[in-house]
């Protein structure tokens, strides 16, 4: 069951510069940063609410490590700014295959690596009313990092 928004991910020109808005004006702490090949990203995760039992929500900074990436394609068209919206589930597989029943394209067969060891997937923004969806099990969960 989706039961929580687990963070927002936002693309970013400068990852340092990003970091220092957020902390000073709001006061969100970057907790993590990573490099995640895979996914063609260098993120910073910045704790909005939380502990950690898998509970938390986040803000997700995000900027491309290759111009082919999805992140970078994105920014190449719209700039800096809000690229997708993950929402929070114990079970990020039983999710996706009942969310792919009712007609939803979900872009990966098996889950894969996300932030800080969790899972993750995407559904297609086209059948999301232009909104990339991304679902996801922390690790705190029991996903482990592939
Ligand atoms: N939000 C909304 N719409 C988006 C989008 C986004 N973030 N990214 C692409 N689209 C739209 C485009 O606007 C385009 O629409 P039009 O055809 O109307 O112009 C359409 O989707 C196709 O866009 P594209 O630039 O040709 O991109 P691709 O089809 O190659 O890829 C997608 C689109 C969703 C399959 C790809 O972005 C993807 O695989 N995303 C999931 C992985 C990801 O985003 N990883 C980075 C974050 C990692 C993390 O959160 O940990
Ligand atoms: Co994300």
């Amino acid at each position: 069951m989706l039961s929580r928004i687990d963070h927002i991910g936002i693309a970013c020109r400068d990852l340092d510069a990003s970091v220092e808005f957020y902390r000073s004006a709001y006061g969100f702490e970057p907790v993590h940063r990573e490099v995640n090949e895979e996914q063609g990203v260098e993120e910073v995760m910045l704790r909005v609410c939380g502990t950690d039992d898998g509970g938390a929500s986040w803000i997700q900074l995000l900027h491309p490590t290759r111009p082919d990436s999805p992140v970078a394609k994105w920014m190449e068209r719209h700039g800096e700014g809000v690229h997708h919206v993950a929402f929070g589930t114990s079970d990020v597989a039983a999710d996706a295959e009942a969310i792919r029943g009712r007609g939803v394209r979900v872009l990966y067969d098996e889950p894969r690596r996300g932030s800080m060891g969790s899972r993750i997937t995407f559904l297609h923004p086209k059948d999301c009313g232009g909104v990339l969806t991304e679902l996801v099990t922390s690790a705190a969960h029991g996903a482990h990092a592939a």
